[in-house]
Parts: C-alpha cells; structure tokens; sequence
C-alpha cells in the first residue's frame, strides 16, 4: 500500500509518536481532518468560539500573543474544552531563534506554553539547534513539534532547497518532529502529518498575501492531512455550521483519495 491509500487508523497504528498516533486518532474517531485557527483577540470570543467548533474539529490552533486579556485561567479553559471535545491543542508560536532562547520562549515568559500546548511549531532557519532546544522542553512533557516547510502567503521564500532540508531536518528528529506545515505533500513518510493553513470554501487571497485554497484542491488534489482554517469560520455568519461544512468538505476529499 502507498501512503496515499492508508486510512488514518492504520496510519495511528504506525507512529511510534504518542501525540501524532492520538492526533490520528482523533481524525478517524470525530471523522475531521479540520484544524480551527482560532484568531481571536478577546478570551471570552475564544473560549466561545471553540466550544461551538469543537465537535467538528480534530485539532484548535492559537495565537495566544494576539489576545487582549490573557491570563492563566485561558489557558486551563482551553485545556478542559479539548479534554471534553477531544482535539489537539496547537500554539502557532512559530519559534525562529537559537536553541537557547526557544527553550525559555517556550516555557518561560507569560504563556509557560510548554505547560498547556500540544504541539507548537518552528521555522527551520536556525538549523536544527531550534529543535533541540525546544526538545528539550517538550519531549519529557509528551509534547510534539512542527516544521515550517513551506508557507502559504505570497513571495514566501520556504521553497525549493530550503524547503528539502526542511523535510531532512524532520527526519533526522522524528522523536520530536511529527509534520509540517506545507502547502504541497513534502514528505511520503506516513507518519509525518501534512498541515495546510491557507483554506477556504473558495479559492482567493486577502489584501495582505494570503492565498486560498479549498479543501478538495488541500486535502485531495495536493494530499495533505489536515486543512487549517481561521477566518472561513470565525468570520462566517454561524461559526459552527461554517466548521461543520468545512469538516463535511475536507473529510469527504479524504474519501474521494481514498476511493482513487
Ligand atoms: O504559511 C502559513 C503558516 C501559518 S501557521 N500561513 C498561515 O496563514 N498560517 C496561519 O494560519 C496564520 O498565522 C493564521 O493563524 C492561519 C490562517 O488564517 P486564515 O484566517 O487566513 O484562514
């Protein structure tokens, strides 16, 4: 069997990753390859927004250094919320720096995210010294980490070779590094887990180089995991439906892969 006609379940069955084979899970059991990115800047709106998602989503994505009114109870509502959804808990924190200095920006400072996140994420432009020291935070906690391969704005310079050492860099810390964000298939290891930010209903782009994409072009033209998605929910009229139909969308392109 190749990758692309693998189901989630058996995919789960073959991460030696704690987090990857619960996130895989998660994907076959709530049938959602849906990720909310929840870029909200008010708690209240947050915690709202992510109860009313929750049941469709398989994974919640935040940028806690957006909100307003941060504080530890945030943090432990969050928490309790993917505990009664069942969802993985995503800070996009996208570190960028020395091992050194990743390792106290993600435990240390106000948001302690090594205490509460999942998964976080890291460009690789620092070579792999990021990866070890966020490694050495996390890997004890069970935690799991990103690798920015490619990006979806427009002009991004995440290709081509940089992109490949990406990949190889990934590879080289698969304890710690269980995918990519990315916006075409990057790896054929079934085991790393392709997330694509830049997903809406329509295809488009924003007035500040975003470019979109939909979930069947996402999910099964291009074969990545899981469709990350912000304002195509937490702008629409009705959030949860919005989730619902973007579930309904990028699980049913995993279907027609499936079905090829
Ligand atoms: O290349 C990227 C990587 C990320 S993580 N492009 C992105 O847009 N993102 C994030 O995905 C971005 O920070 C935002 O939180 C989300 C996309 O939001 P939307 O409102 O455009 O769907």
């Amino acid at each position: 069997k190749i990758n692309d006609v693998l189901k989630y379940s058996e995919r789960a069955a073959m991460c030696t990753n704690e987090l990857s084979r619960r996130l895989f899970g998660i994907m076959d059991k709530k049938k959602s390859n849906l990720a909310l990115s929840a870029d909200v800047t008010s708690s209240k709106e947050l915690l709202q927004l992510v109860d009313k998602t929750g049941p469709h989503v398989c994974m919640v994505k935040t940028h806690v250094d957006i909100l307003e009114d941060f504080n530890q109870e945030v943090v432990e509502k969050l928490t309790s919320l993917a505990a009664k959804h069942n969802f993985v808990l995503f800070e996009d924190r996208k570190f960028a720096d020395i091992g050194n200095t990743v390792m106290h920006q993600y435990s240390g400072g106000v948001y302690h995210i090594s205490e509460w996140a999942d998964l976080i994420n890291a460009h690789a432009v620092p070579g792999p010294g990021v990866i070890h020291g966020l490694k050495k935070i996390g890997a004890s906690k069970g935690r799991a980490c990103l690798l920015i391969a490619e990006m979806s704005s427009s002009g991004n310079l995440a290709k081509g070779s940089y992109s490949q050492d990406t990949v190889k860099m990934a590879e080289e810390n698969k304890d710690f590094v269980i995918g990519f964000i990315c916006v075409s298939k990057v790896s054929s290891d079934p085991t790393f887990l392709h997330m694509t930010p830049g997903v809406q209903l329509e295809a488009g782009k924003d007035n500040l180089g975003q470019q979109y994409l939909t979930p069947s072009e996402v999910i099964g033209n291009r074969g990545s995991d899981i469709m990350i998605v912000g304002r195509g929910i937490y702008q629409a009229q009705d959030p949860a439906l919005a989730a619902k139909q973007f579930q309904i969308a990028g699980y049913d392109a995993y279907m027609a892969r499936m079905a090829e």
